[in-house]
């Protein structure tokens, strides 16, 4: 059976779910489920990271313990998930004792492989960004992000040789043994590389009680990124210790956003190379979300929150809206008049009204339509075609490409029923209308299909309405994307599916 694992990264626990950060788990779900769908074995992880002074600090504000606000905010996202109908398989928290124990475990083993060394280390700290940042990355002195002046820290530490993966990680990358997408960012990263020494990483903290002691020196923590980082192990249940990978690791794709591409484009190999285990078959770092021009982000006061999103537009027109409004890869700003428009132009005029339009036609005078005895060429060479574009599209992460090839179908159908005229054919060609009223409704069908990754919900009351529901979810991909084998026997019109707005 062929599978599909798929990560996202784990979500700062300090901060409230925002549409930025729903996104890359939005996208995710998509693909999970597009590969559900397939028929292959997902195992889709995410989760909280929650270690790290930020953590500390919000907690102390508030008067509560770290672990009780790790509890409510990592239940918060997943909340916020469930309204979001993320599936994934594992929410891992890095509070979570198996993977506390195995980055223990890891330290260890690096150690050992003489890969941790003792020093000190001074330099220009954004406590937003919980990292290092070198001069030359900073803006007017500032961190990019923050906007904020760095402070300035010095501290005794350890050091992960990561110097020593710059020229095995340069090849791997030409090579593409080690895939980064898209294009450009796999050149940012051979750019950074490059582009001078590779310095070692500094990977624990003194001070920081908030975090995964160093096993054979307790004063000090692992710098968060490292602990983080390894939640994609733990994850999947590796303990650190065995040699025998669990069966979700390599993961197919790892979706990450721009931000955060270094950490898994550049630290996360090596620390794979150290452990010996194989690089995940794809990094992919889509883009920003912008307010008002601006990254979407907590510290920046800019957020908005998906929950009222979903209230407005419904859970699933908001995924769909989500991944459609942009190509995935680039920076998108988000405006709510766009989502308005771009809601009544797919959702309310498009497939909603193309629903309402086939279902109010088939449900006039009859509730049954079989299969005619030779079926549409046209209609079956369409739908095809879609199938196949669609199927290219979410491969290739472009999940605006495979909206766009939805939607070319739903326009399709509008045409054909203005030329058909099903409404004059019922008065003047029985024949002819139940024909014409047959491919749509099997065009329904297949948007049923085409959507559900994107639209779970809605998918379902396609199906419902169609009187399929249960024949179509026993169904393997393959057998739904056939042409013209459906008997619709129990048509109803149902409910409009998206209100105009
Ligand atoms: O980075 N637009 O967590 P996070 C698009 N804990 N994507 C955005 C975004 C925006 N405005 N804001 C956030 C972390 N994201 C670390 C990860 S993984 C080992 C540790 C995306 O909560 C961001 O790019 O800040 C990342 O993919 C995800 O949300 C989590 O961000």
């Amino acid at each position: 059976m062929s599978k599909f694992y798929i990560t996202t990264p784990i979500y700062y626990v300090n901060a409230r779910p925002h549409l930025g950060s729903a996104y890359t788990t939005i996208a995710a779900d998509i693909l999970a489920r597009w590969h559900r769908m397939k028929g292959e074995k997902v195992f889709f992880l995410t989760g909280t990271d929650e270690h790290g002074e930020k953590v500390a600090q919000a907690a102390q504000e508030q008067n509560i313990t770290p672990h009780e606000l790790c509890d409510r905010n990592s239940a918060k996202f997943k909340q916020v998930f469930d309204t979001l109908k993320i599936s994934y398989d594992r929410f891992i928290r890095t509070t979570d004792r198996n993977h506390e124990d195995m980055v223990a475990h890891i330290l260890k083993d690096l150690k050992k492989k003489k890969l941790i060394y003792a020093g000190a280390y001074e330099g220009l700290y954004c406590v937003g960004c919980e990292r290092y940042y070198t001069v030359k990355e900073l803006v007017d002195d500032k961190c990019p992000l923050h906007h904020q002046k760095p402070i300035t820290l010095s501290e005794n530490c350890y050091f992960f040789k990561l110097s020593v993966f710059k020229k095995p990680l340069l090849q791997l990358i030409r090579n593409n043994d080690w895939v980064i997408e898209p294009k450009e960012r796999k050149n940012e990263v051979l750019g950074f590389l490059t582009s001078g020494e590779l310095e070692d990483l500094a990977i624990s903290r003194e001070k920081v009680e908030w975090g995964i002691p160093i096993p054979w020196e307790k004063s000090q923590s692992v710098y968060v990124w490292i602990d983080a980082l390894l939640n994609y192990l733990s994850g999947i249940g590796w303990d650190g210790k065995t040699k025998k990978w669990p069966e979700a690791w390599p993961p197919d794709v790892q979706l990450i956003g721009k931000d955060i591409l270094r950490f898994h484009a550049i630290i996360w190999p090596a620390i794979l190379l150290t452990l010996g285990a194989p690089l995940p078959k794809k990094l992919y770092a889509h883009g920003f979300l912008t307010s008002g021009g601006k990254k979407m982000g907590k510290s920046l006061g800019n957020i908005i929150d998906p929950e009222e999103l979903a209230v407005t537009f419904g859970a699933d027109a908001l995924r769909w809206l989500l991944v459609s409004t942009f190509p995935f890869g680039s920076d998108g700003d988000i405006s709510m008049s766009r989502f308005y428009d771009k809601y009544n132009a797919d959702l309310s005029n498009g497939l909603g009204n193309l629903v309402r339009r086939v279902l109010t036609l088939a449900t006039k005078n009859k509730d049954t339509f079989l299969p005619p005895s030779v079926s549409d060429v046209r209609f079956k060479q369409k739908i095809n075609l879609v199938w196949q574009d669609y199927e290219k599209a979410l491969d290739d992460f472009k999940f605006e490409a495979a909206v766009g090839h939805i939607s070319n179908l739903i326009t399709f159908c509008d045409r054909y029923i203005d030329h058909k005229k099903p409404w004059k054919l019922f008065k003047e060609n029985k024949d002819s209308y139940q024909k014409v009223i047959y491919n749509l409704l099997e065009s329904l069908r297949h948007l049923a299909w085409l959507i559900n990754p994107f639209m779970p919900g809605k998918s379902n009351d396609i199906f419902k309405y169609l009187g399929i529901e249960s024949a179509e979810k026993k169904k393997p991909l393959t057998q739904g994307q056939k042409w013209g084998q459906v008997d619709f026997i129990k048509v109803t019109q149902g409910e409009i599916l998206f209100p105009k707005l």
